[in-house]
């Protein structure tokens, strides 16, 4: 199971109690007080690891629970301190304290679709995990109390006094996965991204000739001479109307976000009956839709299923419309012009869009606005 949106509740532990205790030694008369203070309560912890790629672990465990501190003891001893609740979570997640409705998860929780309406600036979020073994603290435990060794005074030498713990943080969160990619493939269903994304890369996405093959994102990586390397994410088809919801929306969109470079993989031989130029204008509008700042990322063409009738008259036609696009013409199925994708891939993400302005930081969640 893939899951990229969850909500999740934290529970840090309490902090433990003090301890009022006395000496009580032979031969050491009213040895005074010696009740040590409690341990500390354990925090909840997130920690992106790259070894996990997406939230599913949450799924089955949405409460996080860490344990409480250990009471003070006699003779000064402190409680043990609460080991904390470490969760892996996959690089790329961005944690959202979750103010109840606006947004809804993969258990369908949350508010009805029509209310999916939000404002990004009064929704900034809590942390963006973007690199390997980073920590979020997303509640963290009590303090200890203390024992009533601290309340001994001239006054009162034998004092019954000592502090609870304090409790632990608790709270609501919403963590959304936004895959890390350095280019992504956008394109209708079948067009053949993931054909595409198994040859270029050891990634082994399902090809088939039905749409929606690719329920999620999947993420290869490319090697370029020189020890150079890219990922590149094969992103489920859209299709006109995506913003409606048509298809499977445009929800997965959110994973193109901190991809510097779009390719728009396009069917170029119109093998389904829909024009290739039409389709990409189709395409740009609904990423616009979704995210007008998405448009104004660098992006090429990758047109595809050259192999087939029709394609070289399409692909003139395309170059005639947006000359100044660059456009790179292959047969992903027939492993065709590969060679030159691969060069330009290089160019294009090494020379021209270059990483610094990559994962940019997280924003509001962008939800549908759904009609
Ligand atoms: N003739 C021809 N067929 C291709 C080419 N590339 C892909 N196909 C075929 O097109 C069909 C769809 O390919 P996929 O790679 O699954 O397409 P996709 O874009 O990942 O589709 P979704 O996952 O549904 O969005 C498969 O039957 C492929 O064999 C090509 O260059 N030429
Ligand atoms: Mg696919």
């Amino acid at each position: 199971m893939f899951v990229d949106r969850i909500k999740v509740q934290a529970q840090a532990g309490n902090g433990g109690r003090g301890s009022v205790s006395f000496r009580r030694e032979k031969f050491v008369p009213k040895g005074g007080p010696d009740g040590g203070d409690g341990g500390r309560g354990g925090d909840v912890i997130l920690r992106a690891d790259v070894h996990v790629d997406n939230l599913s672990s949450l799924f089955y465990e949405p409460i996080l629970k860490a344990k409480n501190g250990g009471h003070g003891m006699g003779k000064k001893m402190h409680g043990r301190g609460a080991v904390p609740k470490v969760v892996k979570v996959p690089v790329g997640t961005v944690v959202y304290k979750d103010e109840g409705g606006g947004m809804k998860d993969e258990r369908g929780r949350g508010d009805s679709v029509s209310s999916l309406i939000l404002h990004p600036s009064s929704f900034p979020p809590l942390s963006d995990l973007t690199h390997d073994g980073e920590e979020f603290v997303l509640c963290e435990g009590g303090k200890g109390g203390k024992g009533n060794v601290h309340f001994k005074s001239s006054k009162n030498r034998a004092p019954i006094q000592y502090t609870e713990g304090e409790e632990g943080e608790q709270g609501h969160f919403l963590l959304e996965l936004r895959t890390m990619a350095d280019a992504a493939l956008v394109g209708y269903p079948n067009a053949g991204k993931s054909t595409l994304l198994g040859k270029i890369s050891a990634a082994h996405p399902k090809v088939a000739p039905y749409p929606f093959t690719t329920l999620h994102p999947v993420v290869g990586v490319i090697e370029f001479d020189g020890y150079r390397r890219a990922s590149i994410a094969d992103v489920p088809g859209l299709i006109e109307g995506a913003h409606r919801n048509v298809g499977l929306g445009h929800d997965f969109l959110r994973h193109i976000t901190r991809c510097r470079l779009l390719l728009f993989v396009l069917d170029i031989a119109g093998s389904e009956g829909r024009h290739p130029i039409e389709d990409l204008q189709n395409l740009r509008r609904e990423i616009d839709l979704y995210d007008p700042r998405l448009s104004q990322r660098p992006w090429h063409i990758i047109a595809n299923k050259m192999d087939l009738p029709g394609a070289a008259e399409n692909l003139r036609a395309l170059q005639q419309r947006f000359p100044n696009i660059e456009t790179v013409a292959i047969s992903a199925a027939q492993s065709g012009g590969l060679d030159e994708l691969k060069d330009r891939l290089e160019r294009w993400l090494f020379e021209e869009a270059p990483a610094a302005e990559s994962h940019s930081e997280a924003t509001a969640p962008v939800v549908a606005v759904y009609e």
